[in-house]
């Protein structure tokens, strides 16, 4: 009896499950079908067929990190002002916009690729190198020229300087990350956004001159020290991507392979003039790289300054753009270098060490040097140097603990630990300012900012520019006298600080203006600064 009622159960049990839940797999296949659908009517276009991007930026989850789903349902209904995203509140119905916002935030059926044939058909060229004029179009000082990138409406601002003046303001791709880079005579900039665009703009004519399409999900672009390369590192696919810089012509796309086949995100992407030379960081294998561009021909006529190409010295005998591995002890996320590049600085924000410390290694020995006691998640990639008692000391903020670090780079140790008023972002200091300047980005203090006295290495004052609104990132003028903050806001402004006496002296508006990139300091790879 009992066995007969068991395989009852057991053959009506999978028909009842079925009965129950079949309606609601087929409504729920049925409105992804819908939305599918509504995409490719509505979206597609402007988006892509694959979610890869077009006129307007990919939908993939990797590319909308900065975007929450109910911020991407305010788009889909109310358009999006200063691009060309329009509303769709007249032509879709609530529901239907939530579907759609629903949907972009999951994983594409088949894994989307971008490789050579994808990126060489991406490439447009708008003025091929030499064809525009080779001066300013403008009176000012073009090695003291900042560019501010605003991420608000996606524009970007030129900007004087000396009077801090605005120039000219222009469209940029979607959500720009990370600095642009100059070539170094500070004529040209190149952007690079997290859908993979890199944009080359000619300053002195104020005009986009080319531009390409690296990847899906770009981690950040570095120009070489003779401004003649441009390397990108991506996420998605896992890949380097080298181009030659004149009109971003594809050279080399290298899969981010470890020796056994493994493949990795790429974590970032340096140049590093000292040694002639790429530097990269793996994000799933434990390796660095080191890519070299070739020497200079030419004997090198050195001005005293960074941005002129040195003399690279090469302590390895790798051939141009050939791939050097450096095998390290652990993940690298996040990292920094010494003035020299003699070492890298880095930290492993996920893993056994799950972002409690960092470790330096010796770039030309591959031998790992020291181990840092940094926990809560160090900002390596945002730290600056300076001379302390004649060493020479790094600092860092930290992204999960109210403090920064301050680190002798000779013995490698902690020398102070400053608290702070909550977790930072950015860091930044000029050869000629006695003060670090450190914001406070996350938490409720985040419209504070420190001063740091970097001969007492105390923080001397904490200013409030505008209660309740985010205040981070600095940026000094080509001097050190005066520095440029955000108001981190869509109705932000950057705001001019002398940077002596710490008064504010103007307020220029603009939409969230994030990093602020002065052409000296960034050519010269001044100390105080990112590079
Ligand atoms: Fe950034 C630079 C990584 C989140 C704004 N950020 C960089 C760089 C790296 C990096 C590797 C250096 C690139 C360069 O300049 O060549 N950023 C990361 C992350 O891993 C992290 C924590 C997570 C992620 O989403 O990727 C992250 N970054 C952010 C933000 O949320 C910020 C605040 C807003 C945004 O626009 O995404 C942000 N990152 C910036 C800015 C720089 C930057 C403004 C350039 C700083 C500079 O002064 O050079």
């Amino acid at each position: 009896m009992t066995d007969t009622r068991s395989v009852v159960i057991s053959r009506l049990l999978p028909l009842l499950v079925a009965a129950l839940f079949l309606p609601s797999a087929a409504a729920s296949a049925q409105a992804n079908t819908e939305t599918k659908a509504l995409y490719q009517t509505h979206c597609a276009s402007c988006h892509g067929e694959e979610r890869l991007g077009g006129i307007g930026p990919a939908l993939l989850p990797g590319n909308l990190s900065r975007l929450k789903p109910a911020a991407a349902e305010v788009v889909i209904r109310d358009g999006r002002a200063a691009s060309q995203m329009p509303s769709f509140a007249t032509q879709l119905e609530e529901s239907q916009i939530s579907n759609l916002a629903e949907w972009i935030y999951r994983a594409p059926d088949k894994e989307p690729i971008w490789g050579r044939d994808e990126i060489l058909a991406s490439q447009v060229v708008h003025h091929r190198d030499g064809s525009l004029p080779g001066e300013p179009r403008f009176d000012a000082d073009p090695l003291n020229l900042f560019i501010v990138v605003e991420t608000g409406d996606h524009h970007a601002t030129l900007l004087d300087g000396d009077t801090f003046e605005p120039i000219h303001r222009f469209e940029t791709r979607y959500a720009l990350h990370g600095g642009p880079k100059y070539t170094p005579d500070g004529r040209h900039v190149f952007f690079g956004s997290r859908d993979g665009w890199i944009t080359k703009y000619d300053i002195y004519n104020m005009e986009v001159v080319a531009e390409v399409r690296a990847g899906i999900n770009m981690r950040n672009i570095a120009v070489s020290g003779d401004g003649r390369y441009v390397m990108a590192a991506n996420y998605l696919p896992h890949s380097l991507v080298l181009f030659d810089a004149h009109n971003l012509d594809l050279m080399k796309v290298y899969p981010a392979l470890g020796e056994d086949g493994e493949s990795s995100r790429v974590s970032a992407v340096y140049a590093a003039p000292p040694r002639g030379s790429f530097i990269a960081a793996l994000k799933d294998i434990e390796e660095v790289w080191e890519i070299p561009w070739p020497l200079p021909t030419e004997p090198v006529v050195s001005t005293g300054h960074m941005a002129t190409p040195l003399a690279p010295r090469r302590a390895h005998d790798t051939a141009n753009f050939r791939v050097r591995r450096i095998p390290v002890p652990n993940y690298l996320d996040d990292f920094f270098f010494d003035l020299e590049y003699a070492h890298v600085i880095g930290a492993s924000r996920g893993g056994e060490s799950d972002g409690q410390g960092g470790m330096v290694i010796n770039l030309d020995s591959g031998e790992k040097v020291a181990d840092l006691p940094l926990e809560g998640m160090p900002h390596l990639g945002s730290g600056i140097t300076w001379e302390h008692e004649g060493r020479r000391v790094m600092a860092t903020p930290h992204l999960t603990r109210a403090a920064v670090s301050i680190i002798d780079m000779t013995t490698w140790e902690v020398i102070r630990t400053l608290e702070t008023d909550g977790p930072g972002f950015f860091m930044r200091s000029h050869a000629n300012s006695p003060y670090v300047w450190a914001d406070v980005f996350f938490g409720p203090n985040r419209d504070r900012v420190h001063v740091i006295d970097k001969a007492s290495l105390e923080i001397v004052e904490t200013l409030i520019p505008e209660p309740g609104k985010t205040a981070a990132h600095v940026e000094f003028d080509r001097y050190g006298e005066k520095l440029l903050l955000s108001l981190w806001e869509d109705d932000g402004a950057v705001i001019v600080y002398d940077a002596e006496s710490l008064e504010e002296e103007k307020r220029i508006p603009m939409s969230k203006p994030s990093g602020k990139y002065n052409v000296w300091n960034k050519t010269r790879y001044e100390e105080g600064t990112s590079h």
